[in-house]
């Protein structure tokens, strides 16, 4: 056994891009992962992380991966997969073209992947029909920088953040979402209060925390806020004309249409105070340096594009960019998307910043490639790509490191589409998920332990992933996996042996013909040796001759990427969202994250700490709209829209954070974790006609209490499998425990016969059980609870889970442990846990407030709660306030004290 080897690597979940510190113990062959702790001196976390970051070691089980090639159902051999793969293409293109072929990618693969799949796809096969998951995360932000810089170039770095005088938020909770960027907002802020932070989203969230004024305005309505913006900085002398006249061209016929918008207007439309917008307004003509940091509740709208636009003239016309602490700001989701839209993972982009619409360009990536083929105009994005295998056009997808049937809209339609796809294959780390179910062909991918390249973070600064592990089973990196791919259809320029090549190949085509004239150049970057390369430091592009050392800020003498090197104005007109509610579906349905979990939790689902802070999927409401319909906390409730009725079911949960007339529900759950969690069913595929990004925070449905005669709750050691879960429950949902898992069930009857083959589950001999309105059942293995069942025709059944867990732990349960069991009657329990760094519940955290620890400085000195990631301040501050005051008027929206 050698001693703890530290390998410095990133997090591959949020676009922070955070360093991670990871050690690993080698014993003989075996390579073990001992912990993970952030990289002090990586310059986008200075040595933090936030839970999900720090639990990367949990998450890593090799139990739950898929470890080997499978073809309709039965394993082969790589070599078998690898050929039926470049068959099933090479017959696609003959008998149907090369736009027959279509890949669907994701921010999540690194950047040498992904240029390897770019690489085949448009300039071999010759058809541009490959898209990314992050058509639904950023391409507004692309769409909207493109029209305003000529060029996919984010202006602001992480400094900014804490350099500014005024930083809004918008459409970002990034509290929860990038936890490590809101602490350092946060420590900014402590060190100099006159900071102001405002805090633009529907619902009031953590990020509301810091916040010294929330506007909750009504979702889809951020276009008339910043033409209102503009209009007011307009009339109040707060323009920056010396900038406009020398660095932007569109000001006036922009200016015209934002003039219909008086704060009056924007206060009605948008449904805010017109004191809170005249105090926004106010604060950013008065501040020298603003920073608009904004994410998904700006982009995945039908008017994304023009919803960053609208920031983006407001910062134009103040001058209000290119400047330490100033500028519009992209908050990108996934750890890679930004090296996606550099190596052209989008199908309306070439690569390397090269665009379709010039000829040269097209010209020039065929001559760097040497290939065969090159495609000669964008291919069809994500939900066009749906829409084309239903119509039968897309003969053969890839899909690679997406899970598209829980994070694309109109799910039916994506399950329809694949079913009518003669050949899907999948590239997955996990064993089992949504899309591989639809898989004819599956192929065992690396995941972040194992892999090894870079990764762009939202601040243009690429940094070396390293594989920390060595690969668990056969599975491989999806680079090699696509190159040998691209060898067995036939094709040279696929015989990389190590993503160091890859990386120079893209560096070098960065700076192909470039000389200035594209904002992505990597030009010092292009005689990267081998150990170079491993030793690569996290930089930011530009990295050329002006900047070898990397590039904070762009746009710092006012250049852009334009023909005429001026920045543009865009005139905007205000549209609503297009999913419109109706008397059928009255209520808007907003989406989004929650803390602990990541995506279609695959990465995260499964480890029971990440798990403690929210177990049901659900959907949050106003209490007094639940008053009106008659229903109450913790119910079962169907939700419908226009395209879906009975698909979804959500755990009601009631909270003044929510707007009336509107809803919340996490994206994450799906088939693996529950029968009916996937919300993708009810959102129509409406994009923005600029980004194609889907409008994914705005559906229009109804709710209704789910009808269900009887309700089980069960305890086990070991999980069921799907289909065992599926002939029990008309309604299931698995929730992992640190010593077992938890079911919760639900069935339309109400049969003595369901409570009976409940019961059957459970082993017989050692069976103890008490019967009532209610049965209660347990099941022992030596003294050790090994099962418990507990059903009831009322309602669902909520147990303490942390109480469950431990009953599951304890080596010999004694008798007042199963009789406490039997009574469901909880011994202890700590209540929900609030805190997941240190795993502190709601009930510790209540009972220090109450002896006089009533402050989150005291409760971290007392508990450690809020003092690791911090990303639960917000819940502690709320529970500090809902002890010091009790009763609140639930009509009333709070607003944190004006700016
Ligand atoms: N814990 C966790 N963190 C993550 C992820 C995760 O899965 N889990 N995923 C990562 C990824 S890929 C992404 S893209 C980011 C997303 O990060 P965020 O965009 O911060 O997260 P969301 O929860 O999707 O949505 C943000 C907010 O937009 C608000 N919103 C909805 N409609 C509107 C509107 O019309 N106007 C405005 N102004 N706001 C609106 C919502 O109420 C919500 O609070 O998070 C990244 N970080
Ligand atoms: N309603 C609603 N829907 C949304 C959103 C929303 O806010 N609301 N947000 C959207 C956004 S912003 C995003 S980014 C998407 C995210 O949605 P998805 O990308 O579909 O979600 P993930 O769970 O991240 O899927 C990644 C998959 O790749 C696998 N994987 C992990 N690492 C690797 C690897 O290295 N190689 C390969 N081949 N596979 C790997 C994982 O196991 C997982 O199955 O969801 C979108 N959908
Ligand atoms: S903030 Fe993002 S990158 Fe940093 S540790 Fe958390 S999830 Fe990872
Ligand atoms: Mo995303």
């Amino acid at each position: 056994m050698t001693g703890p080897t530290v390998i410095a690597t990133t997090c591959p979940y949020c676009g922070v891009g955070c360093g991670v510190d990871v050690r690993i113990s080698k014993s003989g062959e075996e390579v073990a992962l001992q912990n993970v702790s952030g990289s002090p001196e990586h310059p986008a976390n200075h040595g933090r992380l936030c839970i999900k970051g720090s639990k990367l070691a949990q998450t890593q089980q090799s139990q739950s991966r898929l470890l080997s090639p499978v073809m309709d159902g039965e394993e082969v051999s790589w070599q078998q997969a690898i050929s039926a793969v470049a068959q099933g293409l090479k017959h696609s293109i003959a008998e149907h073209g090369a736009d027959s072929v279509a890949f669907y990618v994701s921010g999540q693969l690194l950047s040498e992947d992904y240029y390897v799949a770019n690489k085949l796809l448009k300039g071999y096969i010759g058809s541009a029909n490959i898209d990314t998951n992050s058509r639904l995360c950023m391409s507004s932000a692309v769409s909207g920088y493109k029209r305003a810089f000529g060029a996919d170039a984010v202006p602001c770095c992480y400094e900014d953040l804490e350099q500014t005088d005024l930083l809004i938020l918008t459409g970002s909770n990034a509290a929860w979402t990038h936890p490590v960027l809101y602490q350092r907002i946060e420590r900014a802020k402590a060190i100099r209060p006159q900071m102001k932070v405002v805090v633009i989203d529907p619902r009031r969230t953590a990020s509301c925390e810091s916040g010294d004024l929330h506007l909750a305005l009504k979702p889809g309505t951020d276009v008339a806020l910043f033409n209102g913006l503009l209009a007011f900085l307009d009339q109040h002398n707060a323009l920056d004309k010396a900038y406009i006249q020398a660095h932007t061209s569109g000001f006036e016929s922009c200016l015209d249409k934002a003039s219909d918008w008086s704060v009056a207007t924007v206060a009605e439309y948008c449904d805010l105070a017109e004191a809170d917008v005249l105090a926004f307004y106010r604060c950013f003509a008065a501040s020298d340096r603003a920073v608009t940091a904004f994410c998904m509740g700006v982009n995945q709208s039908s008017s994304g594009t023009d919803k960053v636009n609208a920031i983006i003239n407001c910062h134009l016309a103040s001058g209000k960019i290119g400047r330490p602490g100033c500028g519009p700001f992209s908050l990108t989701g996934q750890p890679n998307a930004m090296g996606g839209r550099e190596v052209g993972g989008l199908a309306t982009m070439l690569a390397a910043h090269l665009e379709f619409q010039n000829p040269e360009h097209r010209d020039w990536l065929q001559g760097f490639w040497q290939s065969p083929a090159m495609a000669q105009k964008p291919g069809l994005t994500a939900t066009e790509l749906v829409s084309a295998m239903e119509s039968g056009q897309i003969k053969a997808l890839w899909i690679m490191g997406t899970n598209p049937l829980v994070s694309l809209p109109d799910r039916s339609r994506v399950e329809r589409a694949l079913n009518n796809c003669p050949l899907v294959v999948v590239s997955e780390v996990a064993a089992s998920n949504d899309t591989l179910k639809y898989a004819h062909i599956s192929l065992p991918a690396r995941p972040w332990a194992e892999k090894d390249g870079t990764v762009t973070n939202s601040e243009r600064r690429i940094s070396r992933q390293r594989a920390v592990l060595p690969p668990t089973g056969q599975a491989k990196a999806d680079w090699q996996i696509i190159s040998q791919v691209a060898q067995a259809m036939g094709f040279n320029g696929f015989d990389y042996t190590s993503p160091a090549q890859i990386f120079v190949e893209h560096a070098q085509l960065t700076a192909l013909h470039n000389q200035g004239s594209r904002a992505l150049d990597l030009s010092a970057l292009t005689e990267l040796t081998e150990q170079q390369y491993q030793q690569l430091e996290p930089v930011q592009w530009p990295v050329n001759s002006n900047y070898p050392q990397g590039c904070k800020r762009l746009f710092t003498d006012g250049k852009f990427f334009t023909d005429n090197e001026r920045a543009r104005f865009i005139a905007l007109e205000v549209r609503e969202p297009k999913q419109r509610c109706s008397t059928d579906f009255p209520f808007v349905l907003n989406s989004g994250r929650i803390r602990d979990q990541w995506h279609t939790m695959t990465r995260t689902g499964n480890c029971a700490e990440l798990m403690a802070h929210q177990h049901s999927p659900f959907v949050a409401m106003h209490p007094l709209d639940a008053a009106d319909l008659g229903i109450e906390a913790g119910q079962l409730m169907v939700l419908s829209s226009a395209l879906s009725n009975g698909k979804v079911i959500l755990e009601l949960q009631l909270t003044q954070d929510q707007r009336r007339g509107e809803l919340y529900a996490p994206m994450h759950w799906n088939n693996e974790f529950c029968s009916h969690g996937s919300i993708a069913h009810l959102y129509r595929a409406d994009c923005d006609p600029h980004s194609m990004q889907p409008e994914l925070k705005h559906a229009a449905v109804n709710l209704s209490r789910a009808d269900f005669g009887a309700y089980g709750l069960l305890l086990s050691r070991q999980p069921l499998a799907v289909p065992a879960l599926q002939k029990l429950a008309d309604y299931w949902l698995k929730i992992p425990l640190a010593e077992g898992v938890c079911y919760q069930l639900a069935s339309v009857s109400d049969s003595p016969k369901w409570h009976q083959a409940m019961a059957a589950l459970l082993p017989t001999e050692q069976q103890l059980a008490s019967h009532g309105q209610a049965l209660n059942c347990l099941a022992l293995d030596q003294q050790r609870l090994s099962w418990a069942l507990f059903t009831d025709p009322t309602g669902p059944i909520e147990l303490p889970l942390d109480w469950l867990n431990t009953e599951l732990g304890n080596q010999t349960c004694d008798s007042e442990a199963l009789s406490a069991l039997l009574r469901r009657s909880p011994r202890q329990s700590q209540g929900r846990q609030i805190c997941s760094c240190f795993g502190i519940g709601e009930q510790a955290i209540l009972a220090a407030i109450s002896e006089g620890h009533d402050s989150i400085g005291k409760l971290g000195q007392q508990l450690g709660c809020g003092t690791g990631c911090g990303s639960c301040k917000a819940e502690l501050s709320a529970l500090i306030d809902s002890s010091a005051r009790p009763s609140v008027d639930p009509d009333k929206i709070i607003i944190q004290e004006a700016v």
